[in-house]
Protein backbone atom coordinates (compact mmCIF):
# COMPACT_ATOMS: atom_id res chain seq x y z
CA UNK A 1 0.00 0.00 0.00
CA UNK A 2 1.53 3.51 -0.73
CA UNK A 3 1.49 6.16 1.63
CA UNK A 4 -0.96 8.79 1.59
CA UNK A 5 -0.11 12.12 -0.20
CA UNK A 6 0.60 15.32 2.17
CA UNK A 7 -1.42 17.36 -0.87
CA UNK A 8 -2.68 16.59 -4.48
CA UNK A 9 -2.07 18.91 -7.28
CA UNK A 10 -5.40 17.89 -9.12
CA UNK A 11 -8.74 16.33 -7.72
CA UNK A 12 -10.79 15.63 -10.72
CA UNK A 13 -14.47 15.23 -9.58
CA UNK A 14 -16.42 12.55 -12.11
CA UNK A 15 -13.97 9.87 -13.25
CA UNK A 16 -16.20 8.49 -16.98
CA UNK A 17 -15.48 9.08 -20.30
CA UNK A 18 -13.21 12.49 -19.62
CA UNK A 19 -12.38 12.39 -16.12
CA UNK A 20 -10.42 9.27 -16.11
CA UNK A 21 -8.34 9.91 -19.03
CA UNK A 22 -7.62 12.87 -18.03
CA UNK A 23 -6.84 12.30 -14.31
CA UNK A 24 -4.39 9.28 -15.83
CA UNK A 25 -2.54 11.61 -18.35
CA UNK A 26 -1.64 14.17 -15.35
CA UNK A 27 -0.89 11.21 -13.05
CA UNK A 28 1.27 9.63 -15.68
CA UNK A 29 2.96 13.33 -16.11
CA UNK A 30 3.87 13.42 -12.65
CA UNK A 31 1.51 15.06 -10.94
CA UNK A 32 -0.13 13.67 -7.48
CA UNK A 33 -3.80 12.78 -8.47
CA UNK A 34 -7.00 12.40 -6.61
CA UNK A 35 -10.14 11.11 -8.64
CA UNK A 36 -13.55 11.24 -7.29
CA UNK A 37 -16.37 9.00 -8.64
CA UNK A 38 -19.33 8.66 -6.60
CA UNK A 39 -19.78 5.17 -7.57
CA UNK A 40 -17.98 2.92 -4.98
CA UNK A 41 -17.78 0.41 -7.47
CA UNK A 42 -15.98 2.15 -10.20
CA UNK A 43 -13.45 3.50 -7.30
CA UNK A 44 -12.63 0.19 -6.73
CA UNK A 45 -12.15 -0.75 -10.20
CA UNK A 46 -9.80 1.98 -10.72
CA UNK A 47 -7.61 1.75 -8.06
CA UNK A 48 -6.91 -2.09 -9.09
CA UNK A 49 -5.75 -0.46 -11.77
CA UNK A 50 -8.93 -1.17 -14.56
CA UNK A 51 -11.31 1.02 -16.40
CA UNK A 52 -15.10 0.63 -16.60
CA UNK A 53 -15.50 1.70 -20.02
CA UNK A 54 -13.55 0.74 -23.28
CA UNK A 55 -11.61 2.97 -25.06
CA UNK A 56 -8.36 1.83 -27.25
CA UNK A 57 -5.35 2.25 -25.04
CA UNK A 58 -6.69 3.82 -22.24
CA UNK A 59 -6.25 0.44 -19.76
CA UNK A 60 -2.04 0.96 -20.54
CA UNK A 61 -2.04 4.77 -18.45
CA UNK A 62 -5.09 3.64 -16.04
CA UNK A 63 -2.68 0.85 -15.16
CA UNK A 64 0.89 3.06 -15.17
CA UNK A 65 -1.18 5.70 -13.22
CA UNK A 66 -2.16 3.83 -10.44
CA UNK A 67 0.67 1.19 -10.36
CA UNK A 68 3.03 4.57 -10.22
CA UNK A 69 1.21 6.22 -7.18
CA UNK A 70 0.34 9.24 -8.74
CA UNK A 71 -3.30 7.92 -9.03
CA UNK A 72 -5.96 7.20 -6.32
CA UNK A 73 -9.48 7.67 -6.45
CA UNK A 74 -12.21 7.91 -3.86
CA UNK A 75 -16.14 8.54 -3.27
CA UNK A 76 -15.47 12.14 -1.61
CA UNK A 77 -13.18 14.70 -2.84
CA UNK A 78 -9.61 15.79 -1.06
CA UNK A 79 -7.62 19.29 -0.64
CA UNK A 80 -5.82 20.10 -4.11
CA UNK A 81 -4.70 22.63 -6.23
CA UNK A 82 -6.49 22.31 -8.85
CA UNK A 83 -9.82 20.70 -8.89
CA UNK A 84 -11.66 19.80 -12.26
CA UNK A 85 -15.12 18.88 -12.71
CA UNK A 86 -15.75 16.49 -15.04
CA UNK A 87 -19.17 15.27 -14.53
CA UNK A 88 -22.09 15.01 -16.67
CA UNK A 89 -24.72 18.12 -18.04
CA UNK A 90 -27.33 16.16 -20.00
CA UNK A 91 -30.59 17.71 -20.49
CA UNK A 92 -34.20 17.51 -19.15
CA UNK A 93 -37.19 17.89 -21.22
CA UNK A 94 -40.01 20.02 -20.11
CA UNK A 95 -44.01 20.12 -20.18
CA UNK A 96 -43.78 21.47 -23.98
CA UNK A 97 -41.14 19.03 -25.02
CA UNK A 98 -38.49 21.53 -24.80
CA UNK A 99 -34.83 20.68 -24.01
CA UNK A 100 -33.69 22.07 -20.44
CA UNK A 101 -29.50 21.79 -19.42
CA UNK A 102 -29.84 19.29 -15.95
CA UNK A 103 -27.02 21.26 -14.66
CA UNK A 104 -27.65 19.09 -10.98
CA UNK A 105 -24.18 17.29 -11.44
CA UNK A 106 -22.13 19.97 -11.69
CA UNK A 107 -24.12 22.00 -8.94
CA UNK A 108 -23.60 18.62 -6.72
CA UNK A 109 -19.77 18.78 -7.39
CA UNK A 110 -19.61 22.05 -7.10
CA UNK A 111 -21.18 21.91 -3.64
CA UNK A 112 -18.96 18.77 -2.61
CA UNK A 113 -15.54 20.49 -3.49
CA UNK A 114 -16.63 23.54 -1.62
CA UNK A 115 -15.27 22.85 2.03
CA UNK A 116 -11.94 21.11 0.52
CA UNK A 117 -10.84 24.53 -2.08
CA UNK A 118 -8.30 27.25 -0.40
CA UNK A 119 -7.87 30.62 -1.71
CA UNK A 120 -5.22 30.66 -4.93
CA UNK A 121 -6.24 27.29 -5.99
CA UNK A 122 -8.22 26.66 -9.56
CA UNK A 123 -11.16 25.46 -10.07
CA UNK A 124 -11.39 23.76 -14.00
CA UNK A 125 -14.96 22.99 -15.68
CA UNK A 126 -14.53 20.71 -18.14
CA UNK A 127 -17.61 19.70 -18.61
CA UNK A 128 -19.66 20.65 -21.63
CA UNK A 129 -22.38 22.99 -20.62
CA UNK A 130 -24.48 25.79 -21.34
CA UNK A 131 -23.21 29.84 -21.62
CA UNK A 132 -22.93 31.11 -18.00
CA UNK A 133 -22.30 27.59 -16.23
CA UNK A 134 -18.67 28.19 -15.02
CA UNK A 135 -20.50 31.81 -13.14
CA UNK A 136 -23.23 29.16 -11.66
CA UNK A 137 -20.10 27.04 -10.40
CA UNK A 138 -18.16 30.06 -8.86
CA UNK A 139 -21.80 31.08 -6.97
CA UNK A 140 -22.95 27.31 -6.12
CA UNK A 141 -19.19 26.80 -4.20
CA UNK A 142 -19.39 30.32 -2.41
CA UNK A 143 -22.93 29.50 -1.34
CA UNK A 144 -21.91 26.15 0.18
CA UNK A 145 -18.73 27.66 1.75
CA UNK A 146 -21.10 30.69 3.15
CA UNK A 147 -23.97 27.90 4.56
CA UNK A 148 -20.49 25.81 6.00
CA UNK A 149 -19.27 28.78 7.77
CA UNK A 150 -22.73 29.20 9.25
CA UNK A 151 -22.66 25.74 10.25
CA UNK A 152 -19.12 26.39 12.04
CA UNK A 153 -17.81 23.50 10.18
CA UNK A 154 -15.04 26.42 7.88
CA UNK A 155 -13.85 29.54 9.09
CA UNK A 156 -14.00 31.73 5.99
CA UNK A 157 -16.49 31.88 2.89
CA UNK A 158 -13.72 33.74 0.84
CA UNK A 159 -14.96 35.89 -2.09
CA UNK A 160 -14.63 34.93 -5.86
CA UNK A 161 -11.53 37.09 -6.52
CA UNK A 162 -9.68 35.04 -3.91
CA UNK A 163 -10.05 31.53 -6.33
CA UNK A 164 -9.17 30.84 -10.01
CA UNK A 165 -12.64 29.45 -12.11
CA UNK A 166 -12.19 28.48 -15.36
CA UNK A 167 -14.03 26.92 -18.28
CA UNK A 168 -11.55 24.11 -20.46
CA UNK A 169 -13.89 21.96 -22.31
CA UNK A 170 -12.20 18.84 -23.57
CA UNK A 171 -12.63 18.12 -27.24
CA UNK A 172 -11.42 14.52 -27.80
CA UNK A 173 -12.94 12.15 -29.98
CA UNK A 174 -14.17 8.65 -28.53
CA UNK A 175 -12.05 6.25 -29.54
CA UNK A 176 -9.48 8.39 -30.17
CA UNK A 177 -9.58 10.08 -27.28
CA UNK A 178 -5.63 9.90 -25.93
CA UNK A 179 -4.23 10.47 -29.36
CA UNK A 180 -6.34 13.45 -29.22
CA UNK A 181 -6.11 14.40 -25.58
CA UNK A 182 -2.45 15.39 -26.41
CA UNK A 183 -2.35 17.17 -29.77
CA UNK A 184 -5.40 18.83 -29.57
CA UNK A 185 -5.29 22.42 -29.61
CA UNK A 186 -7.69 23.44 -25.97
CA UNK A 187 -9.07 26.61 -25.30
CA UNK A 188 -8.52 27.73 -21.42
CA UNK A 189 -11.92 30.07 -20.20
CA UNK A 190 -10.90 31.90 -17.42
CA UNK A 191 -13.67 34.16 -15.35
CA UNK A 192 -10.69 36.09 -14.88
CA UNK A 193 -7.04 36.64 -17.14
CA UNK A 194 -5.16 35.04 -14.33
CA UNK A 195 -7.23 32.15 -13.96
CA UNK A 196 -7.13 31.09 -18.04
CA UNK A 197 -3.24 31.55 -17.68
CA UNK A 198 -3.31 29.51 -14.90
CA UNK A 199 -4.97 26.93 -16.21
CA UNK A 200 -3.33 27.03 -19.61
CA UNK A 201 0.60 26.25 -17.44
CA UNK A 202 -1.75 23.06 -15.83
CA UNK A 203 -2.67 21.66 -19.44
CA UNK A 204 0.86 22.21 -20.89
CA UNK A 205 1.71 19.45 -18.38
CA UNK A 206 0.67 17.19 -21.43
CA UNK A 207 -0.85 18.70 -24.10
CA UNK A 208 1.10 19.72 -27.45
CA UNK A 209 -1.78 21.53 -28.98
CA UNK A 210 -1.77 25.23 -28.77
CA UNK A 211 -3.70 26.62 -25.96
CA UNK A 212 -5.60 29.73 -26.12
CA UNK A 213 -6.62 32.09 -23.30
CA UNK A 214 -10.04 33.55 -23.41
CA UNK A 215 -12.97 34.62 -21.07
CA UNK A 216 -14.67 32.02 -19.95
CA UNK A 217 -18.23 32.26 -21.61
CA UNK A 218 -16.75 32.48 -24.64
CA UNK A 219 -14.94 28.83 -24.52
CA UNK A 220 -18.09 27.60 -23.10
CA UNK A 221 -20.00 29.08 -26.86
CA UNK A 222 -16.80 27.64 -28.63
CA UNK A 223 -17.70 24.20 -27.07
CA UNK A 224 -21.13 24.24 -28.09
CA UNK A 225 -20.49 25.72 -31.52
CA UNK A 226 -17.87 22.73 -32.76
CA UNK A 227 -20.48 20.43 -31.67
CA UNK A 228 -23.40 22.07 -33.53
CA UNK A 229 -21.68 22.43 -36.65
CA UNK A 230 -21.10 19.32 -36.64
CA UNK A 231 -25.13 18.58 -35.97
CA UNK A 232 -25.96 20.86 -38.99
CA UNK A 233 -23.34 19.61 -40.97
CA UNK A 234 -24.41 15.68 -40.05
CA UNK A 235 -28.35 16.97 -40.72
CA UNK A 236 -27.25 18.51 -44.11
CA UNK A 237 -26.30 14.62 -45.09
CA UNK A 238 -29.36 13.21 -43.14
CA UNK A 239 -31.96 15.24 -45.22
CA UNK A 240 -29.50 14.53 -48.59
CA UNK A 241 -30.10 10.92 -47.95
CA UNK A 242 -33.87 11.57 -47.62
CA UNK A 243 -34.38 13.88 -50.71
CA UNK A 244 -32.13 10.87 -52.46
CA UNK A 245 -34.50 8.31 -51.30
CA UNK A 246 -37.52 10.03 -52.75
CA UNK A 247 -35.72 10.88 -55.96
CA UNK A 248 -33.76 7.35 -56.06
CA UNK A 249 -30.67 8.23 -55.85
CA UNK A 250 -27.93 6.59 -54.49
CA UNK A 251 -27.12 9.42 -51.50
CA UNK A 252 -23.31 8.19 -51.25
CA UNK A 253 -22.18 8.53 -54.65
CA UNK A 254 -24.18 11.70 -55.03
CA UNK A 255 -22.01 12.48 -51.91
CA UNK A 256 -18.83 11.12 -53.00
CA UNK A 257 -19.00 13.14 -56.60
CA UNK A 258 -20.08 16.23 -54.84
CA UNK A 259 -17.23 16.13 -52.55
CA UNK A 260 -14.73 16.66 -55.33
CA UNK A 261 -15.69 20.32 -55.56
CA UNK A 262 -12.57 21.76 -54.17
CA UNK A 263 -14.69 23.83 -51.18
CA UNK A 264 -17.25 20.79 -51.17
CA UNK A 265 -17.09 18.36 -48.14
CA UNK A 266 -20.53 17.25 -47.01
CA UNK A 267 -20.53 14.45 -44.20
CA UNK A 268 -21.93 10.71 -43.71
CA UNK A 269 -25.87 10.20 -43.60
CA UNK A 270 -26.48 7.48 -41.17
CA UNK A 271 -28.83 6.09 -38.89
CA UNK A 272 -29.24 9.37 -37.01
CA UNK A 273 -27.00 11.12 -34.30
CA UNK A 274 -25.93 9.78 -31.28
CA UNK A 275 -23.81 10.07 -28.19
CA UNK A 276 -23.53 12.21 -25.42
CA UNK A 277 -22.36 15.48 -26.64
CA UNK A 278 -23.53 16.37 -30.25
CA UNK A 279 -26.83 15.06 -29.80
CA UNK A 280 -27.39 17.25 -26.88
CA UNK A 281 -25.10 20.62 -26.77
CA UNK A 282 -26.69 21.98 -29.79
CA UNK A 283 -29.77 22.10 -27.24
CA UNK A 284 -27.66 24.37 -24.94
CA UNK A 285 -27.31 27.03 -27.41
CA UNK A 286 -31.49 26.39 -28.51
CA UNK A 287 -32.38 26.73 -25.11
CA UNK A 288 -30.15 30.15 -24.30
CA UNK A 289 -31.08 31.83 -28.10
CA UNK A 290 -34.56 29.82 -28.90
CA UNK A 291 -35.55 32.77 -31.03
CA UNK A 292 -32.38 33.17 -32.92
CA UNK A 293 -31.28 29.30 -32.80
CA UNK A 294 -33.37 28.07 -36.04
CA UNK A 295 -30.97 26.07 -38.16
CA UNK A 296 -29.51 24.65 -34.88
CA UNK A 297 -32.65 23.27 -33.61
CA UNK A 298 -33.82 22.51 -37.11
CA UNK A 299 -30.35 20.30 -37.58
CA UNK A 300 -31.22 18.59 -34.05
CA UNK A 301 -34.80 17.98 -35.46
CA UNK A 302 -33.60 16.29 -38.46
CA UNK A 303 -31.31 14.37 -36.97
CA UNK A 304 -33.48 12.86 -34.15
CA UNK A 305 -36.38 11.94 -37.24
CA UNK A 306 -33.71 10.15 -38.90
CA UNK A 307 -34.14 6.46 -36.96
CA UNK A 308 -37.67 7.12 -37.59
CA UNK A 309 -37.47 6.95 -41.33
CA UNK A 310 -34.71 3.73 -41.02
CA UNK A 311 -37.68 1.94 -38.94
CA UNK A 312 -40.54 2.77 -41.12
CA UNK A 313 -38.16 1.35 -44.52
CA UNK A 314 -37.61 -2.05 -42.35
CA UNK A 315 -41.07 -2.23 -41.57
CA UNK A 316 -41.60 -1.90 -44.84
CA UNK A 317 -39.68 -4.42 -46.22
CA UNK A 318 -40.93 -6.38 -43.62
CA UNK A 319 -44.64 -6.40 -44.43
CA UNK A 320 -43.80 -8.29 -47.46
CA UNK A 321 -42.76 -11.34 -45.74
CA UNK A 322 -44.07 -13.70 -43.14
CA UNK A 323 -42.47 -14.05 -39.81
CA UNK A 324 -39.19 -11.97 -40.74
CA UNK A 325 -36.46 -12.76 -38.82
CA UNK A 326 -34.80 -8.75 -38.97
CA UNK A 327 -30.74 -8.64 -37.93
CA UNK A 328 -30.28 -5.27 -36.21
CA UNK A 329 -26.14 -5.04 -36.57
CA UNK A 330 -24.80 -2.47 -34.17
CA UNK A 331 -26.23 -1.08 -31.18
CA UNK A 332 -23.39 1.78 -29.88
CA UNK A 333 -23.42 5.05 -31.45
CA UNK A 334 -20.51 4.90 -33.39
CA UNK A 335 -18.22 2.48 -35.27
CA UNK A 336 -15.48 0.49 -33.10
CA UNK A 337 -16.59 1.66 -29.54
CA UNK A 338 -18.99 0.07 -26.67
CA UNK A 339 -20.89 3.64 -25.88
CA UNK A 340 -24.14 3.14 -26.29
CA UNK A 341 -25.43 6.03 -24.96
CA UNK A 342 -28.24 8.28 -27.02
CA UNK A 343 -27.25 5.20 -29.38
CA UNK A 344 -30.00 5.47 -32.97
CA UNK A 345 -29.26 2.15 -33.64
CA UNK A 346 -30.02 1.43 -30.39
CA UNK A 347 -33.67 3.43 -30.78
CA UNK A 348 -34.11 1.66 -34.01
CA UNK A 349 -33.74 -1.77 -32.90
CA UNK A 350 -36.51 -1.41 -29.59
CA UNK A 351 -38.48 0.38 -31.92
CA UNK A 352 -38.40 -2.45 -34.73
CA UNK A 353 -39.19 -5.03 -31.94
CA UNK A 354 -42.07 -3.25 -30.31
CA UNK A 355 -43.71 -2.89 -33.37
CA UNK A 356 -43.82 -6.60 -34.37
CA UNK A 357 -42.50 -6.11 -37.80
CA UNK A 358 -40.84 -9.81 -36.74
CA UNK A 359 -38.23 -11.69 -34.89
CA UNK A 360 -35.28 -9.31 -33.74
CA UNK A 361 -31.50 -10.55 -33.45
CA UNK A 362 -29.38 -7.41 -32.30
CA UNK A 363 -25.52 -8.09 -33.07
CA UNK A 364 -22.68 -6.05 -30.87
CA UNK A 365 -19.70 -7.23 -30.76
CA UNK A 366 -18.49 -4.98 -27.90
CA UNK A 367 -20.94 -6.46 -25.49
CA UNK A 368 -20.83 -9.37 -23.83
CA UNK A 369 -24.16 -9.75 -22.01
CA UNK A 370 -27.49 -7.78 -23.48
CA UNK A 371 -27.79 -4.10 -22.35
CA UNK A 372 -30.29 -3.01 -19.89
CA UNK A 373 -32.59 -1.39 -22.68
CA UNK A 374 -33.11 -4.69 -24.16
CA UNK A 375 -33.72 -6.91 -21.11
CA UNK A 376 -37.58 -7.60 -20.48
CA UNK A 377 -38.11 -6.53 -24.40
CA UNK A 378 -40.14 -9.46 -26.57
CA UNK A 379 -39.09 -10.68 -29.75
CA UNK A 380 -35.63 -9.14 -29.69
CA UNK A 381 -31.77 -11.15 -28.60
CA UNK A 382 -28.79 -10.40 -28.14
CA UNK A 383 -26.78 -12.95 -30.32
CA UNK A 384 -23.51 -13.44 -32.52
CA UNK A 385 -23.07 -11.71 -36.02
CA UNK A 386 -23.02 -15.82 -37.46
CA UNK A 387 -26.17 -16.54 -35.91
CA UNK A 388 -27.42 -13.36 -37.31
CA UNK A 389 -26.31 -13.52 -40.76
CA UNK A 390 -27.16 -17.91 -40.84
CA UNK A 391 -31.15 -17.00 -39.74
CA UNK A 392 -32.21 -13.68 -40.76
CA UNK A 393 -34.38 -12.51 -43.90
CA UNK A 394 -33.74 -9.08 -43.38
CA UNK A 395 -30.08 -7.47 -42.57
CA UNK A 396 -30.08 -4.08 -40.93
CA UNK A 397 -26.89 -2.71 -41.15
CA UNK A 398 -26.91 0.09 -37.99
CA UNK A 399 -23.07 0.58 -36.93
CA UNK A 400 -19.73 0.56 -38.99
CA UNK A 401 -18.30 -1.88 -37.16
CA UNK A 402 -14.55 -3.07 -38.56
CA UNK A 403 -16.22 -6.66 -37.52
CA UNK A 404 -19.59 -6.06 -39.90
CA UNK A 405 -17.43 -4.48 -42.60
CA UNK A 406 -15.54 -7.78 -43.01
CA UNK A 407 -18.35 -9.66 -43.45
CA UNK A 408 -18.36 -11.54 -46.42
CA UNK A 409 -20.77 -10.46 -49.09
CA UNK A 410 -22.18 -14.07 -49.98
CA UNK A 411 -23.65 -14.34 -47.04
CA UNK A 412 -26.04 -11.14 -47.41
CA UNK A 413 -27.43 -13.44 -50.83
CA UNK A 414 -30.55 -13.37 -51.01
CA UNK A 415 -31.43 -11.39 -47.80
CA UNK A 416 -33.07 -7.94 -48.06
CA UNK A 417 -30.23 -5.44 -47.03
CA UNK A 418 -30.71 -2.08 -45.26
CA UNK A 419 -27.35 -0.47 -45.49
CA UNK A 420 -28.26 2.59 -43.39
CA UNK A 421 -24.44 3.64 -43.52
CA UNK A 422 -23.42 3.27 -47.09
CA UNK A 423 -20.54 0.60 -46.61
CA UNK A 424 -21.80 -2.24 -47.93
CA UNK A 425 -22.52 -1.15 -51.08
N1 LIG B 1 -22.08 10.75 -37.59
C1 LIG B 1 -22.75 10.63 -38.80
N2 LIG B 1 -22.14 11.07 -39.93
C2 LIG B 1 -20.88 11.59 -39.91
C3 LIG B 1 -20.20 11.72 -38.69
C4 LIG B 1 -20.84 11.28 -37.55
O1 LIG B 1 -23.89 10.16 -38.86
O2 LIG B 1 -20.40 11.93 -41.00
C5 LIG B 1 -22.74 10.31 -36.34
C6 LIG B 1 -22.00 9.19 -35.61
O3 LIG B 1 -22.36 7.92 -36.14
C7 LIG B 1 -22.47 9.38 -34.20
C8 LIG B 1 -22.61 10.89 -34.09
O4 LIG B 1 -22.69 11.38 -35.42
O5 LIG B 1 -23.73 8.77 -33.97
C9 LIG B 1 -21.49 11.59 -33.37
O6 LIG B 1 -20.25 11.04 -33.72
P1 LIG B 1 -18.93 11.90 -33.96
O7 LIG B 1 -17.83 10.98 -34.29
O8 LIG B 1 -19.22 12.97 -34.95
O9 LIG B 1 -18.69 12.67 -32.61
P2 LIG B 1 -18.61 12.25 -31.06
O10 LIG B 1 -19.95 12.49 -30.44
O11 LIG B 1 -18.02 10.90 -30.88
O12 LIG B 1 -17.56 13.33 -30.54
C10 LIG B 1 -17.85 14.71 -30.71
C11 LIG B 1 -16.61 15.39 -31.34
N3 LIG B 1 -16.95 16.73 -31.77
C12 LIG B 1 -16.64 17.19 -33.02
O13 LIG B 1 -16.10 16.49 -33.86
C13 LIG B 1 -16.98 18.59 -33.31
C14 LIG B 1 -15.47 15.42 -30.30
O14 LIG B 1 -14.36 16.14 -30.82
C15 LIG B 1 -15.97 16.07 -29.00
O15 LIG B 1 -14.94 16.11 -28.02
C16 LIG B 1 -17.11 15.21 -28.48
O16 LIG B 1 -18.17 15.28 -29.44
C17 LIG B 1 -17.56 15.76 -27.15
O17 LIG B 1 -17.24 15.16 -26.12
O18 LIG B 1 -18.18 16.83 -27.10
Amino acid sequence: MKAEFQSYDVCVIGLGYIGLPTASIFATRGLKVFGVDVRADVVEIINGGGLHFHEPDLDVIVRAAVGSGNLRAGTTPVAARTFILAVPTPFSVGPKGEKIPDLSFVEQASRAIAPFVEPGNLVILESTSPVGTTELMRDWLLDERRKLVAAGRLALAGTGEQFLFAHCPERVLPGNMLKELVSNDRIAGGLTPEAGRVAKELYLRFCTGEIFVTDARTAEMAKLTENSFRDVNIAFANELSLICDHLGIDVWELIRLANRHPRVKILQPGPGVGGHCIAVDPWFIVHSAPEVSRLIRTAREVNDAKPHHIVARVRAAAAKLNQPVIACLGLAFKADIDDLRESPAMEITLEIARSGAGEVLAVEPHVTTPPKALVGVERVALVSLDEALRRADIVVLLVNHRQFLAVDRARLAGKIVIDTRGVWR
